[in-house]
């Protein structure tokens, strides 16, 4: 009888460090899935690698960013396609930045040292269009 006692309660030990354990190794992988999002001041959502984003202006979001002189801002490719944040108009690309290829969830930042409107588009898709406003 003592005996069946002392391994019904090593059981139960043995079960609650079994659920202790699973619930603290889910807490840890949900924390490290959520350092990885990085932080955007200027999205690219899903979806946008077809025509369509740009009848609500939602093809970067936001569209028009205004911001001070001298401050950095970040584009984070949420979309599973590849895109890209390049300076000037599709049919008129100017010099002063362009990300390349953004892998999805990549990010690119560009520091606007002069004030001015600064137009920029997507290499791939030139429907995407956005806009940064150094004031
Ligand atoms: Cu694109």
């Amino acid at each position: 009888m003592i005996k069946k006692i002392v391994i019904m309660s090593i059981v139960i030990v043995l079960i609650v460090i079994l659920v202790l354990s699973i619930s603290s190794n889910s807490d840890k992988k949900n924390t490290e899935t959520s350092d990885l999002v990085v932080e955007g001041d200027v999205i690219m959502p899903t979806k946008v690698s077809r025509p369509g984003c740009e009848v609500q202006d939602i093809c970067y979001i936001p569209s028009s960013i205004v911001i001070e002189k001298g401050k950095q801002v970040t584009w984070v490719n949420q979309d599973s396609a590849f895109h890209s944040v390049t300076s000037g108009f599709y049919d008129e690309p100017t010099e002063l930045f362009d990300s390349g290829h953004l892998d999805p969830f990549e990010s690119f930042y560009f520091t606007f040292d002069e004030s001015g409107t600064y137009d920029y588009f997507c290499t791939l898709h030139p429907w995407m269009r956005g806009q940064v406003i150094v004031e």
